[in-house]
């Protein structure tokens, strides 16, 4: 979009604060602490030093959180493999604090100054000791400037981007998920022992995960499910629950039909070749290019089956390679690119089925997906080992730092931390781990799990059952203290961003 505005260079006040700013063109009043900046960049000088600056990641699995200033920006900063998948690799700045479409620096009283885009182009937002600055790689999205209490700014801004993204308003209820038990090894007698186990409890959908298709890319029954999707579905709807599946409908592997046949359906490289979108399955998986035709008509076919089948939940995954930077059929911005393709998706599946997106771009999902994942994936234990100080790394500790910095998306879309674990068999996370785990799912207010029922002792089923059926009041006292229901959570003592001692040492 162009704008004829001319540049404005001048000095804005937000309450006592009053900051030298140059921008695209005049900032307009909103209220008395807050105000609207035309698109383009912006940069405001600020005289708080070393304060502590709240990073937004790109993605689900991005790392969210505050650090001051001084230290060490908070970023995937161990592998490039890992920042493709994990991050918004083109606009990653080693040296330089920033995220993706909304930052804020807290103040030496307490409040917040945030900067926040309302819309796509892949809005960046990052700050020095002396500047807060935004950035985008295609101009349309206004700024949304405020100060204020940290609960209240950060609420107005998620209102903002409810009013111009869009909020759905539906509730995924009580969710199982075959992931964080069974992982990959799924097939269709265990698919209906494990229903079998679970229908006495208050679960709303039970969700198959990845291991049905034959691989990422062919969307059809493995060889594991011989009686066919459709069969699985009704297994699960006939034991009532709602069936879920999940699927990476933007990717495909080297080695799937898909991308052996249809290259010229991926998105490409500027050298030709198709473009590597990230590293996982033992290998580098490829994007659809959803800008193509055939592309939008392989969707449109892919979608009207799987609904077809009985599913009525679906997780979309690794949904962020729809929106890397590539050469695509459309020269359009990949958010822009991106948006249409999953616009398309729920134009397709219809309003009643529950989109849940994973590892998708946050701000431009909004309004379409009816629920988020808001963090990297949990595990049976607190920190991973294998992948010392990276923040999106597997495990506990990632998954809840990430996914307690995105509660403020609560009121525009629903945030899934990942599931809770009741087993103390086939688990490493002691009491106190185990517990914040599940007040972080409360506090986020989505309640999923993945222990089969035969996994658990009956206290912990009953314990499991308990919480599935508690509908909690949760109320905020504090950027990391919650009460649920009476009960003062304090995640404070959670909060270290200190690599392990692993890393120091080496
Ligand atoms: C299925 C899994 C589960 C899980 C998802 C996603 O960065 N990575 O390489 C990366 C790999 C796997 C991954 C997330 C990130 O897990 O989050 O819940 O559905 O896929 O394969």
């Amino acid at each position: 979009m162009q704008h004829d505005l001319a540049p404005f260079s001048g000095t804005i006040r937000l309450g006592d604060v009053a900051l030298p700013v140059i921008a695209s063109g005049e900032p307009r009043a909103l209220g008395e602490r807050e105000l609207l900046i035309p698109t383009g960049a912006v940069t405001l000088l600020h005289p708080f030093g070393d304060a502590e600056f709240y990073r937004h990641g790109w993605n689900s699995w991005s790392p969210s959180g505050w650090r001051r200033l001084g230290d060490v920006p908070l970023r995937v900063h161990d592998s490039p493999q890992r920042l493709l998948t994990a991050d918004d690799a083109r606009n990653d700045t080693p040296h330089a604090h920033s995220g993706a479409a909304v930052g804020a620096l807290a103040l030496p009283d307490g409040e917040i100054i945030l900067l926040g885009a309302l819309g796509l182009g892949a809005p960046r937002v990052g700050a020095t000791g002396s500047t807060l600055w935004g950035t985008l790689e295609e101009t349309g999205a206004e700024w949304f400037l405020a100060r204020g209490p940290e609960e209240e700014v950060f609420a107005r801004y998620a209102g903002l981007l409810a009013e111009r993204l869009g909020s759905r308003g539906s509730r995924a209820g009580r969710v199982w998920c075959s992931w964080y038990s069974f992982y990959e090894e799924l097939d269709e007698g265990l698919v209906r022992d494990t229903v079998a186990d679970l229908a006495e409890m208050p679960f709303d959908v039970v969700q198959l995960d990845d291991g049905w298709e034959p691989v990422v890319g062919d969307w059809t029954a493995n060889d594991r499910f011989p009686s066919g999707m459709q069969a699985t579905a009704r297994a699960i709807t006939d034991a009532g629950f709602r069936a879920g599946l999940w699927l990476a409908p933007l990717i495909a592997l080297p080695d799937s039909v898909f991308a052996r046949e249809r290259t010229e359906l991926l998105v490409h490289g500027e050298d030709g070749r198709p473009l590597v979108a990230g590293y996982n399955w033992g290998g580098p998986y490829y994007a659809l290019d959803t800008t193509h035709p055939e592309v939008i008509a392989h969707l449109r076919e892919l979608f009207t089956r799987v609904v077809g089948w009985g599913f009525r939940y679906l997780k979309l995954d690794f949904m962020y390679a729809g929106a890397l930077e590539g050469v695509r059929s459309a020269p359009v911005h990949r958010e822009r690119a991106y948006r249409d393709a999953i616009s398309l998706i729920r134009e397709t599946v219809g309003d009643d089925v529950y989109l849940l997106g994973c590892g998708v771009p946050i701000v431009p999902s909004l309004g379409v997906f009816d629920g988020i994942r808001v963090g990297p994936d949990v595990a049976a234990f607190w920190d991973n080992a294998e992948r010392p100080g990276d923040p999106t790394g597997v495990g506990a500790r990632n998954a809840f730092l990430a996914s307690i910095h995105r509660a403020w998306l609560r009121s525009v879309i629903e945030t899934d931390p990942d599931v809770v674990y009741f087993r103390r068999r086939r688990s490493l996370l002691d009491e106190a781990q185990r517990q914040l785990l599940e007040d972080v799912a409360t506090v986020l207010g989505f309640k999923s799990t993945s222990d089969p029922a035969s996994w658990l002792l009956p206290e912990e089923l009953a314990e499991l059952r308990a919480w599935l059926e508690r509908s909690e009041s949760v109320s905020r006292e504090g950027r990391y203290r919650y009460r649920i229901d009476g009960r003062l959570v304090d995640f404070e003592a959670f909060i270290d961003y200190t690599p392990p001692v692993s890393t120091v040492a080496g």
